[in-house]
């Protein structure tokens, strides 16, 4: 039977892109017969059937509207209050074998998985509406792109994927009829939003995600963490690519000269902010634009790396997100945003801790509760969040839809550390590059569920996201090198030192740019730099500190390397290969046994 029983809903025309390939239909009768949905909307990403799904939202209290003169077409929805970040407790990874999955995931064996979630999925959507939300990942002309359908009973992810993908009859088109075409299988039901019911699942041998029991962008937005990244990942390794949770920017020099950067920070730790970086007045002329915030998909080619971004929009942090912050940010919020969690004030604009301004009087806090300064609960969730098409960034890189990508000149890992790690320094080859990206640590925020500002090994910022065994993509990554010819620098950051009183000693935000135009000289061969026992590190005179009101004494402190920190430092990524329990390739322990020598010479 090619067409499942329920009703195609609505039954104007509006959500009726029904893909002709014979396996996608196939698959969405298997699950609506499971699921045992009112009707079924095939989603075709349409301005006419996203107008008709913000009605049919703001009717049911699923979106609430904001002020339309102060932010048009932007919407407001509230998750539940126990459903606010990534779960990575509930996330899985279903290999068939718990070394595949490695020590770093949490392993669930595929057969019992399926068979216990076919179990809360049988009849789920009874009296919903389920949605078929056919999108592709990746420019439409590039070899990398891949095509996903997810099915889900949320009009909010309807409305997220919008944003988020190149969604509809741009992605049926692509897949075509192909019985044998390659595509992920996404499948989302609410349940009943219940915690002790939520589990978020991947079977990478599959190509298929199963996500339950969660609202909350990350754990069902399935095109992002679990395609693009988690079976993104696999794909990368077994096809020979690399699936990374990075930035990417653009840098054009005042004459023209340009150079691609891509950037790995854990989340939340400011990779929209860097994304979007507006240069100080110091650097005029200088332009830097973004091609994307969150994800990077590389290939070599002519031994070279080209990044492309999967994804078609940001789904961004909001607190903390002002015109000093990230004013490129703060006009792409300004319309056609979905705001998730932020409070709202009595005239129907948003607030959140750390927006410009000072606060509204009174404003519905995001869990729906009045709320005053006076207050002890925070206005905004600290995980709140934006979605926005990447259009609206006043920096889009014009090169966003390159099919074969752009040339990454350099890599950045970095994190959000309160000691040891100075501002910035480079590895002194690729094998280290990849040491330093596995031994990255970064003290932990509020975008997964647990203790805020632990810190914790994070490798590549890759932790909670590589859908198969560490060890084996540490190996991966030892293996692109060999295949790059004129491989990117790699280079370490830390924005977050903090000095002896606590107080941050890096200004950040713009003024990054002078760590970026030190990463540019390094690699145009033309930046100063001093050999130190953990690579190559600026002297304060190779950084463009003009025009910053900076202390020498911090600047000092913020480049230095104290020897006691670093010997726990050594012992701590030790530690931390020690317990991945023998996945480590030798290269890496070599590379700590160098490290370790090099504080000896
Ligand atoms: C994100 C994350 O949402 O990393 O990008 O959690
Ligand atoms: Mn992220």
């Amino acid at each position: 039977m090619n067409n499942p029983a329920p009703a195609i809903f609505p039954p104007n025309g509006i959500g009726d892109a029904r893909p002709t390939n014979q396996a996608v239909l196939d698959w969405v009768h298997e699950i609506a017969t499971l699921t045992e949905p009112e009707n079924i909307f095939w989603c075709d990403g349409s301005d006419r059937e996203n107008e008709f799904l913000i009605a049919e939202s703001l009717k049911q209290n699923v979106l609430i509207k904001l002020n339309q003169e102060k932010i048009p077409h932007s919407y407001l929805h509230r998750s539940d209050p126990n459903d606010v970040a990534r779960v990575e407790q509930f996330t899985f990874v279903c290999t068939p074998t718990k070394e595949e999955a490695g020590p770093t995931n949490n392993w669930s064996e595929p057969k019992q998985t399926y068979a216990k979630l076919r179990g809360l999925l049988k009849g789920a959507m009874r009296g919903r509406t389920m949605f078929v939300i056919p999108y592709m990942m990746g420019p439409a002309d590039s070899p990398l792109s891949k095509i996903g359908f997810e099915i889900t009973d949320s009009k909010y992810v309807v409305l997220n994927m919008r944003i988020m993908t190149r969604m509809g009859e741009i992605a049926v088109k692509r897949l075509g009829n192909d019985p044998n075409a390659e595509w992920n299988r996404g499948v989302h039901s609410l349940l009943d939003i219940n915690a002790e019911r939520r589990f978020i699942c991947h079977f990478p041998q599959d190509n298929a995600i199963i996500s339950v029991g969660s609202g909350y962008g990350g754990n069902v937005l399935l095109s992002k963490k679990c395609l693009a990244l988690r079976i993104g990942s696999y794909l990368a390794r077994t096809q020979g690519w690399l699936a990374e949770h990075m930035l990417i920017l653009g840098v054009e020099s005042p004459e023209g000269k340009k150079h691609y950067v891509a950037a790995a920070f854990p989340s939340a730790c400011g990779k929209t902010n860097f994304a979007m970086l507006i240069p100080p007045r110091h650097f005029e002329g200088w332009k830097v634009t973004t091609v994307g915030d969150d994800i990077a998909w590389m290939q070599v080619r002519d031994g070279r790396l080209y990044a492309i971004n999967p994804e078609n929009g940001y789904f961004g942090v909001v607190p903390g997100t002002s015109c000093k912050s990230n004013p490129n940010a703060m006009r792409a919020i300004s319309h056609d945003t979905l705001y998730t969690n932020v409070a709202l004030a009595d005239d129907g604009d948003v607030w959140w801790e750390g927006k410009d301004g000072d606060p509204p009087q009174h404003a519905i806090d995001w869990r729906g509760n009045d709320w005053t300064p006076a207050s002890k609960e925070k206005a905004a969730h600290p995980n709140s969040r934006f979605t926005t098409p990447m259009r609206n960034n006043p920096a889009l890189d014009p090169d966003v839809e390159k099919g074969e990508g752009v040339p990454i000149s350099a890599i950045i890992f970095g994190g959000r550390r309160s000691d040891t790690v100075p501002l910035v320094y480079e590895s002194f080859n690729w094998a280290h590059g990849v040491y330093l990206g596995a031994t990255m640590a970064s003290e932990t925020t509020a975008a997964a569920t647990g203790a805020v500002g632990r810190v914790r090994r994070d490798p590549m910022a890759m932790l909670p996201f590589c859908g198969y065994n560490i060890g084996d993509y540490f190996q991966h990554w030892l293996d692109m090198g060999k295949r790059l010819t004129n491989p990117p620098l790699i280079f370490n950051v830390n924005w977050f030192r903090k000095g002896v009183k606590g107080q941050f000693l890096w200004p950040g935000f713009g003024e990054n740019m002078r760590v970026l135009k030190w990463i540019i000289d390094r690699c145009d061969g033309t930046g100063g730099a001093l050999q130190s026992p953990i690579g190559w590190l600026p002297s304060p005179h190779d950084l463009d500190l003009a025009e910053l009101d900076i202390d020498h004494k911090c600047v000092a402190e913020i480049l230095g390397i104290d020897h006691e920190e670093w010997q726990r430092e050594l012992a701590a990524h030790k530690e931390f290969f020690d317990s991945l329990g023998g996945v480590v390739p030798e290269q890496l322990l070599e590379q700590r046994e160098q490290l370790a020598a090099r504080f000896l010479e």
